[in-house]
């Protein structure tokens, strides 16, 4: 089962036409939503984080539980106007969720917004450095029911293009990344695979080397336990020996702005992200218009009735742990009555 979860996963890309993705999608629109829509998530239909200090905690994983209930302690968590929060784990690791109604695509407006616990550290700006504190971007795919299944089919993703997807030097904190050390590459087809640990550590030494993971590009690592959290970081549900997750892997955002790895700062992508800005400003709102195909190509979605949010950074920052995006929740930004032009971040 879990196999092919990961499969599809893998698959949501692949059978993209380009003779389907850069037409408009049916030239009629959509339905206005019910009166009595949500502007909220509705369903919880896939979610599996990647290794990381709140797995198994954001939500609570107790023994016994499935798939289907793990699934069901996220809707709990982030359905509806609750606000709990929910950890997508290190990079990979994702969430996919539903709504009562197609989220309305309209013309050079923001129509969403994914809700995290990005926030900014008192001293940036104000130290002149680039916006930062804790923004840990996860990247958003959207997935319209063009053949109305309700269900998100491999032919309807596509991934909304934030400002690191079309340039990632354009960030305001490229060039201090840089100077770190960073690993800045945007590696638009990136494929990680962690391996579940033998065993859970108990010294300091096997805490530094927890979970193996190796990606595509010939780097490996460790994912480290923290002494803050020391539960185990493998997602206890699932069955499998190893994970693997495929994306889009963003630049490295975090510096240490101590110089001694006492104090790092996990600098704002511009726009198109989640968990990435706070969540009352027009930077963490999404116009589905920024969807692309797999070759880039911009679509054109007459509205939204899925979306999925996967952790876009591959970094591990001192006692920070982890880059590891949250999500809160989502908005239909129309439903609510907020109006964000497109350009407004
Ligand atoms: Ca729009
Ligand atoms: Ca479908
Ligand atoms: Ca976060």
């Amino acid at each position: 089962m879990r196999k092919e979860q990961i499969l599809r996963n893998v698959c949501l890309w692949a059978p993209v036409l380009l003779a389907v993705s850069c037409s408009p999608e049916d030239g009629s629109g959509t339905q206005p939503a019910p009166q009595d829509a949500s502007p909220y998530v509705t369903r919880v239909l896939d979610y599996l984080p990647a290794p990381g200090q709140f797995v198994n905690t954001m939500p609570a994983y107790e023994e016994g539980d499935t798939q289907e209930t793990m699934n069901r302690k996220v809707l709990e968590a982030i359905g509806g106007n609750r606000r709990g929060l929910i950890s997508l784990g290190g990079y990979g690791g994702y969430v996919v969720v539903g709504f009562d109604h197609t989220i309305e695509n309209k013309a050079g407006q923001c129509d969403f917004r994914v809700l995290g616990n990005a926030f900014y550290a008192a001293a940036n700006p104000a130290s002149g450095r680039p916006d930062g504190g804790h923004c840990e971007p996860g990247i958003i795919r959207v997935a319209y029911d063009r053949n109305g299944n309700g269900q998100p089919d491999a032919d309807e993703w596509y991934e909304i293009a934030g400002s690191a997807h079309r340039n990632p030097q354009g960030e305001a904190w490229y060039a201090l990344a840089q100077e770190q050390g960073n690993v800045m590459n945007l590696y638009p087809d990136y494929a990680i695979t962690y391996h579940r640990p033998a065993s859970e550590p108990t010294d300091a030494e096997a805490m530094s080397r927890y979970i193996r993971w190796s990606d595509n590009q010939g780097q490996t690592g460790y994912r480290s336990m923290n002494a803050f959290h020391k539960q185990p970081y493998f997602p206890q549900w699932v069955q499998q020996d190893s994970l693997t997750f495929q994306g889009t892997c963003l630049p490295q955002n975090a510096v240490d702005e101590s110089g001694n790895g006492s104090y790092f700062v996990l600098y704002k992508f511009a726009y198109g992200y989640a968990d990435n800005d706070t969540n009352s400003s027009n930077g963490s709102a999404i116009d589905i218009d920024w969807a692309v195909d797999r070759q880039g190509n911009a679509v054109r979605l007459p509205g939204v009735d899925f979306i999925m949010i996967y952790t876009g950074v591959n970094q591990e920052s001192g006692r920070l742990g982890e880059c590891s995006t949250e999500v809160s929740g989502v908005e239909d930004l129309h439903l609510l009555g907020v109006e964000i032009p497109s350009n407004a971040h």
